[in-house]
Formats: C-alpha cells, structure tokens, sequence
C-alpha cells in the first residue's frame, strides 16, 4: 500500500532469473568475441585463396554478433502487468471515459461479413456502461454485403446483448461461442440458449446467402434506407461517403430486448476517388477518428482487426486501470494487448503464432518503455493520438464524463460527418503527420507509436493468462511470407525513414528502447548474413575446404559453446512460453524461410525504392479463409506449397544446395578418406549442413515425395533443380 491508504489499479514485476540470464548472456558475448578473433587472427594473408569468402564469414559473424547483441534489449528487463479491477470499480463505480471501438475491414471476400459482425458483436457485447460504448466499423471496400451483414447484427445485437449479460458467457463472439454448443445439449439447455442459437443460425443463413449470392435481392434494399446510399456508387474503388449510424445510443427507441440502452453502431465507408491516395488502414482509421470525435467523441479509442474477436469482455476495464491510475496513468498513451490466434494448430508449422515475441520480447521492451504499437488490440487515448504534445502535470479528468446533449438528430450527425470522411477533407492538414496515424509506410501503426513515444508518452503490455483477443492466423506458407515481406520492409523502411529509432529517436526514448525497435527494422538486414551462411559453408564443404575451425583446436569452444547454448536457451525460452518441441522446430524452420525469401525481397524492395528504382508495393492482403483441402492440410500440419509464390523458388534452390554438398561430401568421404576424416576437419562445417538438410525435409518432400494438390509446383521445381545443380558444378569446377 502506498502513502495515504493509495492503492495503485495496476502494478508491475520484473522476471525472477533476471542475474542468472544476464550472466549467461555475458558469456555467450565473451564467446561470440573469441569467434570473431578466431576469424581474424586465422584469415588467409593477402593474395592466398579463401581470402575473399573468409571476409565473407567474418561480415556474417559480425552481423550474427551484432543481431544477438540487439535482441538482449528484448530480454534484459522484462517486466509482467498485473491489473486490479476490483478497485477501479470501487472508485470509480459507473463514472468511467467513453470508449470508441474501431473495426477495419477491406475485402468481403477475403473478410467473409459474417466473421467481421461476430468481432463487431463480441466488442459490442463487452461488460461496460452501454451509453459510453460506440463501436464503428470502417469498410474500405464500401461493400453493401458487409453493410448487409451489420444491418443483420444490429438486430440480433438486441438479443445477443441482453443474453450474453444475464448468463455472462465468454466469450461474447456468438460463433466461438455458440459453436461450442454445436452438439446440443439436449433436454438440458436452458430455452434462452436454443432461442439465440436459432435467431444466430437465421441471420447466418440469411448473411452468407447473399454473400454467397454476391449481390443484394431487391426486397433487401427495401428494409433500410441506408441502401439508397449505394445508388451513387460505381466501385469499391470511386464512391461517395457512405455513413450510417445504425444504433444512437441516444436514441429512446434503441433498447434491446430487455429495454436496456444499446451501444452506438455505425458503418463507415469513406470516400473514394481514383486519383486519391487513400492510405490504406491508416488512411482508414484517421477517418474513423474523425467521424467518431463528431459522434460520441470517445476519449479511449480501441482499434482491432476485423478477425480479432473479443475473448473477454472485462479487457476493457483492465486497459482503464492503467489510463485512470492517478499516480502513473496521465503518461500512458496506449496500452497493447498481444495478438493471440484461434487458428493455430498445435505445433504452429507457421510460426505464425509468434510465440516468443508476445511471451518475452515484448515484455522486454515493455520494461524500457513500453511496446510497439501493432495496429490491433490496442487502447488509445484519442488526444494523444490526434497529436497531443506531452505534458509531465496530471491531466488525468476524462473531461468528457458528463453527457454532452446533442441538439441535432442522428440524420442531421450523419449529413454533416461526412465531409470528415472525404478525400479532400485532408488536404493542407496535419493529418497522417501529426495527427493521427502517419502515411506512406506499410507499418504505419509501428512508426505511429514510435513517434507518440518519442514525444515522452510512455505505453504499456498487457498481457493476461487469459487471452482478450483472438484473430486468424495465417494458414498457408505463402500467406506468412508474404505478410512478413511486409512487415519486415515496413520496419526497415522505418530505420531509414526521418523517425529512425537508431537516430531520431536517440534521446527522446531509453537506449534499450531504441535497441528494442532497431532489433525488428533490422529483420530485414538479416537476409545477407544468413543466406551466406546457408550456402557458402555447405559448397565449401562440397569441395572439401574447411572453414571452421578443426576439432581438437582450441577454437573449436566458443563456436560449440555458442552453438549450444544459444539453441539450448532458445528451446527453453520457447517451451516456457507455452510451444512444444516439434513446434519449436517449426519456427527454426520459418526463421530460416523468412531470412532467405521474405526479408531477402523485402531488403532488395526497400534499397531500390530509396534509390528511386520502381519496385513492386502492392499491398497484399493476407487471405483469411481457405480452400478445404487447404484447411485439411493445415489441420494436419502438412506444409503448403500449392499457391505458387515466387519466393519458393530461393527456398527450394537453397535447399537443393544443400542436399547436393550434402550427398557430394558424404559420398567423397566414404570412398577417399573414412567418414571419420570430416568430423575431424569439417565438424562444424558439416554439422551445418546436415542440419539444413534435415530442417528442410518438408521441402523435399513437397518437391519429390508429394503427390497431392500442396505439393511444389513443377515449375518451381525444375527451376530450383537446375539453379542448385548448376551452381554446385560451377562450385566444384572453379575451385
Ligand atoms: C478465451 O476465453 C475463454 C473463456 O471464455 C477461455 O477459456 C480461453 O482459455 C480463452 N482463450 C485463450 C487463448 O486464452
Ligand atoms: C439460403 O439459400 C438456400 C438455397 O440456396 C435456401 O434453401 C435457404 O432457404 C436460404 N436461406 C435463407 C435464410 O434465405
Ligand atoms: C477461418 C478459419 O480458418 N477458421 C478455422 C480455425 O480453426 C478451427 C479449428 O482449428 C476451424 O474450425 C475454423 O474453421
């Protein structure tokens, strides 16, 4: 207890075993130097062969050092939130701030209506005061279906509401948890639960058959006059403003069907113009930000992805502890929940669920300042967002507590909001620089929140047992690579962009902050490194040079030492953050993918841009939902290769690479000098390549072994077959 009976509403423990890490982690330091003087002091002299690739191993181990030396900012002070929600009802009781919930969607077809209303319900049903709880959803696809399909949980929201609170299920997405239920509970089940399931079932029906129908039968039309605002429209692409206010929760009329208030529900399509950039989400949530401020004016705004359903309905207090804790609160910009996966299988084959990043890395920035701003469950406050400078006095009085009347109706709101979401509205303002979400980077949520932390506002990790919300991860190979080509061009793009955490941060946040965001803009730069070090060593090997040192040679030590401590810790970490061992080999897997296709374009993307060389940008999408063999294949964790990517391409021939000095080196050693002879002059050099080879066995089998529709296509396969061979030969005949 503090001074005065002051009880905090939220507080903070940093990890136990923090000395024994940071003793260890000074080790693997001490080793990685010897490494780098072996490299040094055994370089080949001026003129002698191997001169050149032996710098080459030296860059790589420089790199490799440097890198490791960056993610100790992710470990070094990790700090674990707890939150008392208790007290913040005691002292607060009903006098909580306005929340604004925003939900982006951009494509029904990859977006499927249904999915997005489900997140929208679940954030709709969330235990807070209804009157203060608005939730808006923007559509940049300005898509009827999806209008459609709120139009239809708007109406079962009346029922949804009120059930959901008298029985307090979780979570509040009707489909997680309505499917539960699928096998019914026979006589048992309470006359409410069959009531809601059929009313769910209904407009399910009703919603997936007009999406599946792709367009609206007249009748439908007729049901709500917001559909006259499509008359004007032509594409997704070139539409007017669509707004429409659904739910006013200041309406009398709006009661669910217990006669209680129902949260605020708008739909919103801003405008569109060919000839206008639109900015993609951050585009979208600025417009959001605006038309909200003119219709509840929330002083808390909470943005999440349309896949990301709520998992429990109290996140929303437990992110008010921390803006409304009198002592600390008033500095606290955001407070970002992880993002956790319904979708992900047991040994994650993808990677996708990022394990260690949500479990360790973000406690570790967290503990020097607070985490990135990942663009989904996360907690605003709305005038720190719109750019406010940052002041040390406690401005903490949501001043927005009281009701503001409004005089106009609802029409007449949404008539004179829509200019806010207009393409020209933006024009000569501060918008997508100081205000708002910035522009013209593919991570715009990350350098959004850099930029609020380097004006001196702190953030926060929150991340409870029990998850607050859950999205879809990706499900195919080339799905997480290329949502990584994104994001890694996105952050290194930061690193050279006028906001770089390495110099125009410095200062203005900690150091170990600063190394913490440089760790994830340099994910791209690991592309060189790792690809030499996955290539040159195994054709060396082919051709019997070795570039490790040999076995009873003292230098042998620090590379094992490194080598085995640092996968030892690896696999600790990993496990203790919740994975399994066949799921940690997976994410070697990935890791190793990443670097050599994603980060690889993703680098070459981002230095011809700055060169000004045109390279491609288009912003993909990640597909949210997949074909049943697809699925099945994901559900039985069988990796993916069916939609062709260019990307596999460098995979497989690395692959190939491998399996070919691999073979060549083991056949060689057989017939010239006894197996043993290689363990002796090329154990690490070998060792490598062996475990290449065998971390890419799902490759070669989707490349030889595969019969089904997920296997390598054959183009690729030839491609990378001819590529691998060929400079396997050219290797062994020019050495
Ligand atoms: C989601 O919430 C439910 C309770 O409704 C809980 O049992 C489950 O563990 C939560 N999921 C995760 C991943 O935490
Ligand atoms: C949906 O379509 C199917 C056939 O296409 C039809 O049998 C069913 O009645 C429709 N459901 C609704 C709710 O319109
Ligand atoms: C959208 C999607 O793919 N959802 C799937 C997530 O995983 C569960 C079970 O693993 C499936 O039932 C869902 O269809």
């Amino acid at each position: 207890m503090g001074s005065n009976g002051y009880l905090p509403l939220f507080e903070a423990k940093t990890a136990k075993g923090r000395t024994l890490y940071r003793v260890w982690a000074a080790s693997v330091c001490l080793a990685i130097c010897l490494i780098w003087t072996y490299r040094v002091s055994h370089a080949p002299s001026q003129g002698e062969d191997g001169r050149l690739v032996w710098l080459g191993l030296l860059a790589a181990e420089l790199w490799f050092g440097f890198y490791w030396f960056l993610t100790q900012a992710h470990r070094w002070n990790l700090i674990f939130r707890q939150t008392f929600k208790d007290r913040l009802s005691l002292r607060y009781g009903n006098e909580l701030p306005g929340v604004d919930v925003f939900v982006c969607t951009a494509d029904p077809t990859v977006e499927p209506p249904m999915m997005v209303v489900n997140t929208v319900l679940s954030v709709m049903a969330y235990d807070y005061p209804p009157e203060k709880l608005s939730v808006y959803l923007s559509d940049d696809a300005g898509s009827c279906l999806t209008f459609y399909a709120l139009l239809e949980a708007s109406e079962f929201a009346k029922h949804w509401i009120p059930f959901s609170k008298k029985f307090n299920v979780e979570p509040r997405s009707p489909a997680a948890y309505l499917d539960s239920f699928s096998v019914s509970h026979g006589p048992n089940q309470p006359k409410e639960l069959t009531i809601i399931k059929e009313l769910y079932d209904d407009m399910k029906n009703r919603v997936e058959n007009v999406t599946k129908l792709g367009r609206l039968p007249e009748e439908v039309h007729l049901r709500h006059k917001g559909f006259s605002q499509w008359d004007s429209y032509s594409s997704a692409n070139d539409h007017d403003t669509i707004l429409q206010i659904l739910i006013d929760a200041k309406d009398p009329d709006a009661k669910d069907s217990e006669g209680c208030v129902l949260p605020t529900l708008v739909y919103l399509a801003r405008e569109k113009r060919p000839h206008c950039l639109h900015h993609f989400k951050a585009g979208a949530m600025n417009a959001l930000i605006r038309v909200s401020s003119a219709v509840s004016n929330g002083p808390i705004i909470l943005n999440v992805d349309c896949d990301m359903y709520s998992n429990n309905s109290l996140a929303v207090r437990d992110a008010l502890c921390f803006f409304m804790d009198e002592k600390k609160g008033h500095e606290i910009a955001y407070v970002q929940f992880p993002q956790n996966f319904d979708n992900v299988t047991k040994n994650d084959l993808y990677g996708s669920s990022m394990r260690v990043v949500s479990q360790v890395e973000f406690h570790g920035l967290d503990g020097y300042g607070g985490p990135l701003y990942v663009g989904t469950g996360c907690f605003h406050r709305r005038d720190i967002l719109c750019g406010r400078k940052f002041s040390r006095e406690s401005d903490n009085e949501f001043r927005v507590v009281k009701d503001i009347e409004r005089e106009e109706t609802a029409d007449e709101l949404q008539e004179k909001s829509k200019v806010l979401a207009s393409c020209a509205f933006e024009n000569n303002t501060e918008w997508g620089k100081e205000m708002g979400l910035k522009y013209g980077c593919p991570v715009e949520d990350v350098i959004t929140g850099l930029s609020i932390q380097c004006k001196g506002w702190k953030s926060v990790y929150f991340n409870p047992e029990r998850k607050a919300f859950l999205g879809v991860a990706a499900t195919t190979l080339a799905q997480i690579l290329v949502q990584h080509k994104r994001w890694s061009e996105g952050d290194f793009q930061i690193l050279l962009s006028k906001y770089s955490p390495a110099w125009f941060a410095n200062g203005k946040i900690s150091l170990g902050l600063q190394l913490g965001y440089c760790c994830y803009c340099f994910w791209a730069s690991n592309c060189l490194a790792v690809l030499y070090y996955s290539v040159v060593p195994s054709l060396y090997l082919l051709s019997g040079i070795p570039l490790f040192p040999e076995l009873p040679s003292p230098w042998f030590l620090p590379f094992a030492y490194v080598v085995i401590s640092k996968y030892t810790y690896s696999l600790g970490e990993f496990l203790w953050s919740g994975g399994t061992v066949p799921g940690w080999w997976n994410e070697q897997r990935i890791w190793l993918y990443k670097r050599t296709s994603s980060y690889l374009l993703a680098f070459i993307d981002t230095i011809a841009k700055s060169l000004g060389l045109n390279s491609d940008t288009a912003f993909v999408i990640t597909a949210k939902v997949s074909k049943q063999e697809v699925f099945n294949r994901y559900v039985r964790e069988v990796m993916e290769f069916g939609d062709s990517s260019p990307m596999f391409t460098t995979l497989a021939t690395i692959a190939l690479v491998n399996l070919v000095c691999l073979a060549g080196s083991a056949k060689r050693a057989i017939m010239n000098e006894g197996i043993g002879r290689i363990y002796e002059t090329m154990p690490l050099q070998f060792l490598l390549c062996a475990i290449l080879v065998l971390i890419n066995w799902p490759l070669y089998q989707g490349l030889f072994l595969r019969n089904d529709s997920g296997k390598m296509p054959s183009s690729i396969a030839i491609k990378s077959v001819v590529l691998a061979v060929s400079a396997c030969t050219c290797f062994t005949l020019f050495t």
